[in-house]
């Protein structure tokens, strides 16, 4: 029996994701984060809408989007914080990084190697089945990781054993610079239909409808009935990671530009075609990208944590909001706090 969504749970989950996240992006920005970071933003719905589900034994393999799943299955944000910050306090000591935390407490995992969560759900979903029977496991990834093998092999492994899995698939049309679609054969919903897994679809930005077609799969799973995949469309004004050059050439081209002719110039580009050439043709990527990434129409529309106010009532929402910002605002100036000196190995203004 499908359970009614709790919003106003759902939304303080979104609200929470999108506070640790807006702190870490802040964070990176002033070169406090070494190396990556790749946010979530965008993604709240699809992450809340399925966590809601979850109960004690289940577990997750998630990708390098972690944080915001991490953050709404209950990791500590200081600690959480703490690691993304290097710090030796941090959740694995500052030996993570942000894309490869663990969470024993949460029961999740996550690798920075696209398409790693397919075996790893798969193997947790074994488990399930001797240890904990009516558990799930959910596994995150992109739609531009359907074209690693590893992740195939999990999907027929999940099919051929009837294991407890869901595969969630988040389309946001990139895979880094490169449009998906240019280099996919088929279609995601399809590929998984032959591999025999159950699908179900949803707008990723409307939370109710990702809970809707996450209950689903997850009470499948639960009851034996085999796999899921679930596919979700997003919109993540981000863009790749933090930093982005295709959003930066949108936001600044001319300073954007700047920066990729010298690096044109001395060859870090294939050997080839004139330097003018290669400018236009990566511009050209970067104006396709920026229809996607910089409307501020469809940045608006597609944002599940704006759209997920209006499930609950404004006074609420705004209770959820204040006590989360306060407790989120809290954690992140401790964890700042306690790092000190000891930060800023990260590369100030991004990687440009
Ligand atoms: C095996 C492997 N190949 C390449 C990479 C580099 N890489 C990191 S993210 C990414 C693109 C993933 O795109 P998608 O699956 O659509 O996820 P998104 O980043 O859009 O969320 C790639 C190629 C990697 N991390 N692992
Ligand atoms: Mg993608």
């Amino acid at each position: 029996m499908a359970t009614k969504m709790d919003a106003a749970r759902v939304y303080r989950m979104m609200v929470r994701s999108r506070m640790v996240e807006d702190a870490i992006v802040e964070a990176w920005a002033e070169g406090l984060v070494p190396g990556e970071y790749h946010a979530a933003i965008g993604e709240e719905g699809i992450n809340a809408g399925i966590i809601a589900h979850l109960t004690e034994h289940d577990t997750m393999a998630l990708d390098h989007r972690n944080t915001s799943p991490f953050i709404m299955r209950g990791t500590d944000p200081k600690a959480l914080m703490l690691e993304v910050l290097g710090s030796d306090e941090g959740i694995n000591r500052g030996m993570s990084g942000h894309m490869h935390i663990f969470d024993k407490s949460v029961k999740a995992g996550s690798d920075g190697i696209v398409g790693s969560g397919g075996p790893l759900a798969v193997g947790q979903a074994y488990a399930h089945t001797r240890l904990h029977p009516g558990s799930v496991a959910i596994t995150f990834h992109g739609e531009a990781t359907m074209n690693q093998g590893l992740l195939m092999e999990s999907y027929n492994m999940a099919v051929a054993w009837n294991l407890p899995v869901v595969f969630v698939c988040k389309d946001n049309k990139w895979g880094i610079t490169t449009y998906s679609k240019d280099v996919t054969g088929g279609d995601p919903v399809s590929r998984a239909k032959g591999f025999g897994l159950h699908v179900e679809t949803a707008a990723g930005h409307k939370v109710q409808d990702v809970y809707a077609a996450a209950g689903r799969l997850v009470e499948r799973a639960r009851a034996g009935k085999g796999p899921g995949f679930l596919y979700l469309t997003c919109h993540r004004p981000n863009g790749h990671f933090e930093g982005d050059p295709l959003v930066g050439l949108l936001r600044n081209p001319k300073k954007q530009l700047s920066v990729w002719v010298p690096e044109l110039q001395g060859g870090l580009v294939a050997e080839g075609g004139s330097v003018a050439d290669k400018a236009k043709a990566m511009a050209g990527v970067g104006v396709r990208a920026g229809r996607y990434t910089r409307d501020v129409a469809l940045t608006l529309r597609k944002d599940p944590v704006r759209r997920g106010r209006s499930l609950v009532s404004s006074s609420v929402a705004t209770k959820i909001e204040e006590q989360e910002r306060a407790e989120i605002r809290a954690a992140m100036d401790e964890a700042r706090e306690r790092v000190g000196h000891r930060v800023g190995f990260g590369v100030k203004g991004g990687i440009r």
